[in-house]
C-alpha cells in the first residue's frame, strides 16, 4: 500500500490521516481475539484502570501473540510508514488502550514527543504513530480528539505536571497541557476526532497535541497503536533505561513480510 501526494501532504499539514477499511472483518477479529489472550498473561505490561478490575493498556503484544507479530511487518502499514520515514524503520512501541464499555478512564491531552523525550532521552520526533480501530469507533465510545495542525508549533510543555499516576508507564496525566495552553491552541486550531469502522487505520505525528474522554457507553473502544521510529534515532542513554516492554530496543530495519495476520490451520 501506498500513500498518495496528496495523503502525504494532508499527513504533514494536519498531522494526522485516516484510511479506512485497511484491514477486513476477520483480520480485526482475530486481533481481538489475540488481545483478549494477551489480556490473561499476568505481568508489568498489563495496566489495569484505577478502579475496578478492566484492563487499561497492554504493551508489547507483538513479542507473546503471533498475530500482533505479523501485523507490525504488514506492508499494509510498514508501506505509508516508510514513505513518511524512509526505508530504515523500526517498532519502537507497540500498545492496546482498552477502553472498556463503562470503565474505561480518559487519556489526558499531551504529546507524545514529550513522553519520549524525558523518559527515554529520544533525540528527535521522527516517528510516526499508526492507530488500528479493533472496534468500530463512534461519538459515544471515547474517540481519540486531535488538535489538528498542532504538531507545526513543536512542543507546547516541557516537563512533568503531576505527580506520577501509573509506575508501569508514563501515563499522560503526567505530561498534560495546562487548560490555558489547551485553550489557546484550540482557538486557534479547533479539534477533531476521526470516526469509523473496526479495521481504519490513523497515522499521527508524535507532536500532535491528542486526548481523549472517558468511555460512558455500553461499547468497547479497543485501539491498538504501534509507533514506529527511524534507524538513527533511538533513545540515548538515561539513568533509569525503561523496561523492554515500553521500548523496544530491536533497532534493526523491519522488512515488509505479507504474512496473514488470520492464523491458518
Ligand atoms: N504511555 C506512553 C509511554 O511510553 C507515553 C504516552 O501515548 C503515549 C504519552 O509510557
Ligand atoms: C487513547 O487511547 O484514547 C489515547 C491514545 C494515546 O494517547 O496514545
Ligand atoms: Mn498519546
Amino acid at each position: 500500500m501506498r500513500l498518495s501526494e496528496e495523503q502525504v501532504h494532508n499527513y504533514r499539514d494536519r498531522g494526522y490521516l485516516t484510511v479506512e477499511s485497511v484491514f477486513d472483518e476477520q483480520e480485526v477479529a482475530a486481533l481481538r481475539e489475540a488481545f483478549l489472550r494477551d489480556c490473561q498473561v499476568p505481568g508489568e505490561q498489563r495496566i489495569m484502570e484505577d478502579k475496578g478490575d478492566a484492563v487499561r493498556a497492554i504493551y508489547s503484544s507483538h513479542v507473546r501473540q503471533s498475530e500482533f507479530a505479523a501485523l507490525i511487518r504488514t506492508p499494509r502499514l510498514l508501506g505509508p510508514v516508510k514513505q513518511l520515514l524512509g526505508e530504515q524503520v523500526y517498532l519502537f512501541q507497540l500498545k492496546v488502550n482498552a477502553k472498556g464499555p463503562f470503565t474505561g478512564d480518559l487519556w489526558a491531552w499531551h504529546q507524545d514527543f514529550l513522553a519520549w523525550k524525558l523518559a527515554d532521552n529520544l533525540p528527535a520526533p521522527r516517528l510516526v504513530n499508526v492507530g488500528i480501530y479493533l472496534d468500530e469507533v463512534t461519538e459515544f465510545n471515547g474517540p481519540v480528539i486531535f488538535v489538528p495542525g498542532s504538531h507545526q508549533g513543536g512542543l507546547v510543555g516541557d516537563g512533568r505536571r503531576h505527580a506520577t499516576k501509573s509506575i508501569q508507564h508514563l501515563d499522560p496525566d503526567d505530561i498534560s497541557l495546562t487548560p490555558a495552553q489547551l485553550a489557546e491552541l484550540v482557538e486557534e486550531r479547533g479539534m477533531e476526532s476521526p470516526k469509523g469502522p473496526a479495521g481504519t487505520v490513523i497515522f499521527f505525528d508524535p507532536q500532535i497535541v491528542h486526548g481523549s474522554a472517558p468511555n460512558m457507553s455500553p461499547l468497547p473502544r479497543k485501539l491498538l497503536i504501534a509507533t514506529y521510529n527511524q534507524v538513527g534515532n533511538e533513545p540515548r542513554p538515561v539513568a533509569e533505561p525503561r523496561p523492554d516492554y515500553l521500548i523496544c530496543r530491536d533497532n534493526r530495519p523491519l522488512q515488509a513480510t505479507d504474512e496473514p495476520l488470520v492464523p491458518t490451520t
